[in-house]
């Protein structure tokens, strides 16, 4: 196992329902360092370019209204095997196929208000951290 670090986005469902903290605490008990974040209001364009790869998703357009509908939480999470273990933190992205005790079985709406993003592999995560956080925003 190696120390790893993720890209994780606390999404507007549940910035809107204050739930920062149960959430973070959910990141910080399951093992994973909080080592960078900041709360900010995405644009459309960034909202477009971040999930470029669904751009051709039925869903896409759905997808971005509702992650610039409200403020967002830009982490970056660090620990062992950080990437593979946000997700089992996070749960499934249907929050009706999530394991209990996830996030997403706790606190989702539905599958596309589903409280959390986490990167899916070591290539995306450094490309989403890049994307969102300057090397001087991130101390460890
Ligand atoms: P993930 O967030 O679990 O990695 P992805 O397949 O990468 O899931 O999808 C990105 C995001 O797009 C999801 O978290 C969710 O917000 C949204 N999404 C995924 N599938 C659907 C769908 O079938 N309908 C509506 N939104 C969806
Ligand atoms: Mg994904």
């Amino acid at each position: 196992m190696a120390v790893e670090r993720t890209l994780s986005i606390i999404k507007p469902d549940a910035t809107r329902r204050n739930l920062t903290g149960k959430i973070n605490a959910k990141f910080e008990d399951g093992g994973l360092r909080i080592v960078a974040q900041k709360r900010v209001q995405l644009s459309q364009a960034q909202a477009e370019q971040f999930y470029g790869v669904h751009r051709e998703r039925p869903f896409f357009k759905d997808l971005v209204s509702f992650m610039i509908s409200g403020p967002v939480v830009l982490q970056v999470l660090e620990g062992e095997n950080a990437i593979a273990r946000n997700r089992e933190i996070m749960g499934a992205t249907n929050p009706a196929n999530a394991a209990e005790g996830t996030i997403r079985k706790e606190f989702a709406e539905s599958i596309e208000a589903n409280s959390v993003h986490g990167s899916d592999a070591p290539e995306t995560a450094a490309q989403e951290i890049a994307f969102f956080f300057a090397g001087i925003e991130l101390v460890g």
